[in-house]
């Protein structure tokens, strides 16, 4: 800068004092400082600080107080462990070798998703997720049932589409649609929970239809009361899984919008979250207790938004939760249903495996498979659990069906519910990585399970389930009480035959499948649409008049998995969240960058 010389000032600093000259620069000084540090403040932050900043300033893996160490540990990457990669190497193959896996600070709120490349993420997979012919099987019998079931997935996604579109379930007698208070005010809770299934059954137009609702339609600024529980299972892991699949950013940045307005649910003494979270006013809305398998069941999905955001606030949310049930004493080595998140103490001693219970368990072995079996503290949690289970739950009947009961402060309920059933696929897939006396005899008690619950669809008139079934007053896995005579289109039995077809490729799993799909077709299926039943046990059948969303997302799905080949969606890439969507295996060497360009063309 150039400063003319004025009349009457000396020209060395314009004719300032010392003293002067300080204050000014001080002020300067002040004045540059406070610009720069604003910068931290704005939203969004961190594309500023890219600017301004290296990229190895901007991420440092900061954790949270109290989760430290769990968090920590969960985030270490393969290279700091010396780790090898998915396909037993060690080499250094690949571009970006040198560069160290990136963390934001959980202060760094807000997407930062320029750092996950889905090209790298694809190269990472061992098997292309459609298989070598979208899991085509080679033979024309089970071909033919596989043909059958996606016929149903489109006279389902048919009549939504034409009766209830853009809102939540379809009522297929009335031919209208269904919002219901689950979800808070979103919508096309269906078109969320159908985006894969429709993709990996090849109905593009449907899919596009439906991916086209979520680019226009999908309003997630709605205001109201939702359950973070199902909001999380169908919302975020159905966009999470669309995303996985297909590639499609639109998807990956609507869950990433979700999963933050989810974040205040976990504003509680204890950061256990309470069970359901007003979207509109940003904070939690119930009182009272939470339930262990709506808060239990946040892993899988919430590790993955971390991974996609690179924010680590998603995990360090789950690993508090999982860090406060590892620390708490448990009756007899069991996790009772209902904890406070004030106290953080059980409210009340019942444990099931079925509803309330259920995917707990689930997400602490899928955690385990899912983290490319490194995350060893759900690994040594589900193998407590489960030695816990088999202690107190486990039972025979007189007539030789293995079943799970329930507990009630040490007393046992003999009773099964539907949604118990999904143990016998969860104790299947944790077989192998048990304690190796135990291997087999987890495979075996999976195999009970399941044919227990197929004996539960034998059992009654139309060849489907009930709600809950029972072993006392001469009850074997039958319902006793009228209001447990229900089936809601639920896929907890099949999902299992799903499983144990995998593991076991024992034929009578896909005659089991087939079974249902002729009862499903019998009895559930009406004019337009499917609808549950009151009573499984009469043929002259009323139905609930609603087509569930879990029925497109999971019943037939896993029907479709279960009539296809095994390299349609492989175990060893996949875990499935509790809704059935698919979500990949975070693979070690994705971080150690050793399978960078080996990438999987699309389908
Ligand atoms: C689904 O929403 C999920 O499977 C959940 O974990 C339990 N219940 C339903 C289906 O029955």
């Amino acid at each position: 800068m150039v400063f003319r010389k004025l009349p009457g000032v000396s020209a060395s600093g314009m004719g300032l004092r010392l003293s002067q000259k300080f204050v000014f620069l001080l002020f300067l000084s002040g004045l540059v400082t406070l610009c720069f540090g604003a910068l931290f403040f704005l939203p969004d932050s961190v594309r500023l600080k890219r600017i301004f900043l290296s990229k190895t300033e901007i991420q440092p893996v900061t954790v949270g107080s109290g989760s430290e160490n769990d968090v920590r540990e969960h985030l270490k990457r393969p290279k700091e462990q010396g780790m090898t990669s998915a396909k037993g190497e060690t080499g250094t193959k690949g571009k970006s070798l040198s560069r160290k896996p990136s963390r934001a600070t959980s202060s760094d709120r807000g997407a930062n998703s320029d750092t996950f490349s889905y090209q790298k993420f694809r190269g990472c997979l061992l098997k292309a997720p459609l298989g070598r012919d979208n899991g085509k099987p080679g033979d024309p019998q089970t071909n033919e049932r596989r043909e059958k079931v996606k016929e149903m997935m489109k006279f389902a996604w048919d009549n939504y589409k034409r009766y209830a579109w853009g809102k939540n379930e379809l009522r297929p007698l009335t031919r209208n649609g269904h919002i219901g208070n689950m979800f808070g005010g979103l919508r096309g809770a269906s078109i969320i929970d159908s985006l894969d299934t429709l993709y990996i059954m090849g109905l593009m137009e449907e899919y596009n239809d439906a991916k086209e609702w979520v680019q226009t339609n999908l309003d997630l600024n709605s205001n109201g009361e939702a359950s973070l529980f199902e909001v999380n299972i169908r919302y975020v892991g159905g966009l999470l899984s669309a995303y996985y699949l297909t590639g499609e950013e639109l998807f990956k940045n609507k869950a990433m919008e979700l999963g933050e307005k989810l974040l205040p649910a976990f504003n509680t003494p204890t950061g256990i979250p309470r069970g359901v979270i007003n979207l509109g006013s940003w904070g939690w809305a119930s009182a009272g207790s939470s339930i262990l398998a709506e808060f239990g069941t946040l892993h899988l999905e919430f590790v993955h938004l971390t991974e996609l955001s690179n924010n680590p606030v998603y995990t360090e949310k789950v690993m508090n939760i999982r860090k406060l049930l590892n620390k708490i004493e448990k009756p007899h080595g069991l996790y009772p249903n209902f904890l406070s998140p004030v106290s953080g103490n059980w409210v009340q001693h019942h444990v099931s495996i079925g509803g309330l219970g259920d995917s707990f368990y689930e997400y602490l072995i899928k955690s385990y498979l899912m983290s490319d079996k490194t995350d060893d503290d759900a690994k040594r949690m589900y193998y407590g659990a489960l030695e816990a289970i088999e202690a107190n739950l486990v039972q025979k009947s007189p007539g030789g069906l293995t079943y799970m009961a329930e507990w009630r402060g040490g007393i046992l309920d003999h009773k099964m519910g539907h949604l118990a059933c999904f143990s016998g696929g969860m104790i299947g897939i944790g077989a192998d990585d048990g304690a190796p006396e135990k291997r087999q005899h987890y495979l075996d008690l999976a195999a009970e399970i399941t044919h227990t619950c197929h004996e539960s669809y034998t059992r009654s008139a139309t060849k489907l389930g009930p709600e809950a079934f029972r072993f006392d007053g001469g009850a074997e896995a039958t319902a006793t009480r009228l209001s447990d005579r229900y089936y809601i289109l639920r896929p907890e039995v099949i999902e299992s035959y799903m499983y144990m077809w995998r593991l076991t490729h024992d034929p009578k799993y896909r005659e089991w499948g087939w079974e249902a799909v002729e009862a499903l077709e019998q009895h559930c299926r009406v004019e337009s649409g499917f609808s549950g039943i009151r009573d499984v046990y009469t043929m002259t059948v009323s139905h609930d008049n609603m087509q569930q969303s879990f029925f497109l997302s999971e019943t037939l799905k896993y029907l479709y998995l279960l009539f296809s080949d095994d390299d349609l969606l492989p175990l060893e890439d996949w875990v499935f969240n509790t809704e059935a969507h698919p979500l990949p295996i975070i693979r070690k060497s994705f971080f150690s960058g050793a399978c960078y360009g080996l990438s999987i063309p699309f389908q």
